[in-house]
């Protein structure tokens, strides 16, 4: 930063996740993420507006994943974010666990961290988003 002042929209943002977490069972079932019991095939997703942003190739049969991926979003005022983990399904994908910025504000890009977690910490995610360079 060069410590001129910027509008924080529109802008084009760079999300990158620090840490996603998700438990070894599908808390919402109560059951396996996968038939036969299975670890989930976990990949991620970005969406601004219920348009597709970018995501990650699935991984097959994983508790655990970290995501190296950086992708670039472009946002305006008032625009909703979604960045979830999702299980990829042969016939319907299971979301694991989602962060939704609704709307995005300038107080939480200066904040540049974004965190997230279901009920218990069965989910919890975190991400930066930072202006892109
Ligand atoms: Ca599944
Ligand atoms: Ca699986």
């Amino acid at each position: 930063m060069d410590g001129t002042c910027e509008a924080a929209f529109p802008r084009v943002y760079t999300l990158r996740v620090e840490m996603v977490q998700y438990p070894p069972m599908d808390p919402v079932a109560n059951d396996c993420w996968d038939i036969p019991c299975s670890p989930p095939d976990p990949f991620f997703a970005v969406e601004v507006n219920g348009q597709d942003v970018g995501r990650t190739e699935a991984v097959q049969d994983q508790n655990a994943v970290v995501v190296t991926a950086s992708f670039d979003v472009s946002l305006i005022a008032g625009a909703t974010l979604i960045a979830g983990l999702i299980d990829e399904d042969i016939a319907e994908d299971d979301v694991i666990g989602a962060c939704r910025l609704n709307p995005v504000t300038p107080e939480l890009l200066r904040g540049r961290v974004m965190s997230c977690m279901a009920s218990a910490g069965a989910f919890s995610m975190r991400f930066r988003l930072d202006p892109k360079q």
